[in-house]
């Protein structure tokens, strides 16, 4: 009970600096006109205690009703004795069991909030079938009034939409996180399982507001090591301060680890020396976490170990693995990113080609994790067209979270949009319409955060967190309804602040594709690292890592065919979508040149030709960013001084390389296409060589 407090005490201590450590739960004092308007229906909490969820829905409330209302409430455990909040399920609450019936549809997550009258007095039910429905009710109602709602006519029904929703550390056990742009990881390995950081129920705090349900603790290029006795001590730690909040925990496991950690002379999934192995580790593993997740694994992709180095499917790596962990309910995440530099077919083919003919040959519990774009994280791809393509295998969509390929967490870039446009496409699978969310179980999101103050390394990153949880919970959300959520909750719920965050935000993506990648380029970010431009990349240790592969630019034109006269993955697609991209009069321009190979004269709805409409595209991104700083600037004085100082700077970072982008990009392209620059666009202001001779060997995230 102690700990609790402290911690509660700690996150409170912190939240009046202002500098990001209490996210979206700052619970900051509101105005008083709305102080008024809640505080006689909020006077006071009745909550059972007798479970830690209990516990923790009955804490946060308080935690947020003392700090929105500036005053605590007070606290009953069964007796209303004013207008109170009260909380509960059937079995923890006789005030709440009378709805046990109307509740049994909600799910085993869902909660209901609603206005009623008890002995006469009015009170807030929050309620549900379970604990944790109730702790995410009482986020709710939080969120409810820190965005200035009204309660009068409350009445609210929520389940989530997909089962699993995953956050995917790329964290090492030595503390680095590939791609990671946040500081450190947030586990400290060293000092597990004995110290438990009083973070890491702040983590879980974070996590249930949203609804996020499991997290993957380590990086997909997994360590076997991270399955190893010791280890699994240190992640049943942190199991254990999760499983109030409804958090469960996954590994990473490496498929070798029988290898590794068993001393066995093979990993082959048909042997039964290595089917008891990883019996046996799942064995061991429940005995540690007896709410253990389940396995996520990256295998035959990038040099990781995988069945297919013993001759086998990915259908044989992950039943192997599904085997193991079903007696305990554990699941197996099997991602679909793979590709092999040794085949010759366009890299954006090769999941589809390796993975579409095994639906239905996996077992129930495997669920095949598909990221939302055929190649990787790219600022902007057309949807991954296994999405309808395995009506008979669950699928999880992974989207990333870090903005690897979006100008790490300096750019202001929120992905709200990005990740909506993928959960509504139309995949027009069996003809009709049906969005790629329709056929999705599960959402996995490659975690932004690290041990920096703010959590993601930024303010504005914090907000793709929030995102990628909401949707995650809801895709249907409108990702700018949850930017004007976030901003209020971050900054203030006022109008004036509101508006303006929510522009930046909601034009910041399609800024970002403009100055790095638009019209449908890809992966042409420097190389390794990526950071900052490197549309020059060619050579070194595989073609489908530079960025000649993917734009396929000479002095007459410019993209990648994809259509039936080149790579053909278009074919891929339901024949509606493959129709729809493969016609050059008819694909989105966004997509153009993932799709086409097209002369540089090639005409564009504008009129115009391409040549100056990428160089336009270019030009216009940056605008936007100062577009995005002047809004930024009226905005000070009315956010406060860190963290509006903090913001600006970055924004000026983001110019900076915005206009790297542009100019490094213009110089590459116009050498190539030999073009004048179209009027009224400046020069670069240095030669084509100054840009391809800057070097980064320093530069964060890397993966190693
Ligand atoms: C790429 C990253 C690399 C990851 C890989 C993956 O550059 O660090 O390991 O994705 O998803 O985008 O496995």
């Amino acid at each position: 009970m102690l700990a609790v407090f402290t911690a509660l005490m700690a996150f409170t201590g912190s939240l009046r600096a202002e500098d990001g450590y209490a996210l979206w739960m700052r619970y900051a004092p509101l105005e008083p006109a709305l102080v008024a308007h809640y505080g006689t229906s909020l006077g006071e909490v009745v909550a059972p205690d007798q479970t830690p969820t209990q516990r923790a829905a009955r804490d946060e409330l308080v935690l947020g009703l003392t700090g929105l209302l500036d005053r605590a409430p007070r606290l009953n455990t069964s007796a209303v004795t004013g207008h109170a909040v009260v909380l509960g399920t059937p079995t923890s609450s006789a005030l709440i069991a009378p709805l046990h019936d109307e509740m049994a549809s909600l799910g085993q997550e869902g909660y209901l909030l609603r206005r009623a009258h008890i002995g006469g007095r009015e009170v807030l039910l929050v309620a549900a079938p379970r604990d944790i429905g109730v702790l995410y009710g009482v986020f709710h109602l939080l969120r409810l009034l820190q965005t200035g709602a009204s309660l009068d006519t409350l009445e609210v029904r929520e389940s989530p939409r997909l089962q699993l929703r995953v956050l995917n550390h790329w964290d090492n056990l030595d503390g680095h996180v590939e791609r990671g742009y946040a500081g450190r990881s947030l586990w400290d390995w060293q000092t597990l399982p004995e110290w438990r950081d009083p973070r890491y129920t702040d983590y879980a705090r974070a996590n249930a507001s949203l609804g996020i349900n499991g997290t993957v603790l380590n990086n997909v290029n997994a360590s076997a090591q991270s399955l190893a006795p010791d280890y699994l001590a240190k992640a049943a730690a942190l199991a254990d301060i999760f499983r109030p909040y409804g958090i469960r925990v996954y590994l990473s496991a490496r498929f070798s680890a029988p290898i590794e950690l068993g001393g066995l002379a093979t990993a082959d999934p048909l042997e039964p020396d290595v089917q008891r192995w990883w019996r046996d580790k799942a064995d061991e593993i429940y005995a540690h976490i007896p709410d253990f997740g389940g396995f996520l694994v990256k295998a035959n992709s990038e040099g990781q170990p995988g069945p297919q180095d013993y001759g086998r499917s990915h259908a044989d790596g992950a039943n192997l693995l599904a085997k193991a962990l079903a007696p305990h309910g554990g699941v197996v995440m099997w991602r679909a990113f793979v590709y092999a530099h040794d085949v010759p077919a366009d890299r954006a083919t090769q999941a589809y080609t390796e993975f579409a003919g095994l639906d239905g040959a996996f077992l129930p519990n495997v669920i095949v994790q598909v990221k939302n774009g055929p190649l990787d994280f790219q600022p902007r791809e057309p949807f991954h067209p296994l999405f309808g393509a395995m009506p008979h295998t669950p699928l999880m969509m992974e989207v990333q979270i870090t903005k690897e390929y979006l100008g790490f967490a300096t750019h202001l870039v929120y992905l709200g949009p990005l990740y909506e446009e993928v959960l509504q496409a139309d995949t027009r699978a069996r003809g009709e319409g049906a969005t790629v969310a329709q056929f999705l179980t599960g959402i996995a999101g490659v975690a932004n955060i690290g041990n920096d103050r703010t959590w993601t390394g930024s303010h504005f990153d914090q907000a793709n967190w929030y995102a990628f949880g909401r949707l995650a919970w809801n895709p249907q959300h409108p990702s700018r309804d949850i930017a004007a959520e976030w901003a209020a909750m971050t900054f203030a719920p006022d109008p004036e602040v509101v508006e303006p965050i929510v522009g930046m935000m909601m034009a910041s993506r399609e800024a970002a594709v403009s100055y790095m990648t638009p019209l449908g380029l890809h992966h042409l970010m420097a190389r390794g690292h990526h950071y900052g431009p490197g549309p020059w990349v060619d050579g070194g240790p595989r073609a489908d890592w530079t960025s000649v592969y993917y734009h396929r630019a000479d002095r007459h034109g410019i993209g990648f065919d994809r259509t039936a006269r080149g790579s053909n993955a278009v074919g891929q697609y339901a024949p509606d979508v493959a129709a729809l991209y493969g016609d050059v009069t008819q694909v989105p321009e966004p997509l153009l040149l993932w799709f086409h190979h097209v002369p540089w004269d090639h005409r564009m709805a504008s009129g115009r030709p391409l040549w100056d409409e990428l160089v336009g595209h270019y030009t216009q991104g940056v605008r936007q960013v100062q577009g995005m700083q002047t809004t930024w600037a009226g905005l000070q004085g009315r956010v406060d001084a860190h963290r509006h100082a903090q913001v600006a700077a970055f924004l000026s970072i983001q110019r900076r390389e915005a206009q790297w982008w542009r100019d490094a990009s213009v110089a590459y392209f116009q050498a190539v296409s030999g073009r004048p620059l179209p009027a009224g666009e400046t020069a670069p202001p240095h030669p084509l060589a100054w840009y391809q001779a800057l070097a980064f060997p320093s530069a964060p995230g890397d993966g190693r």
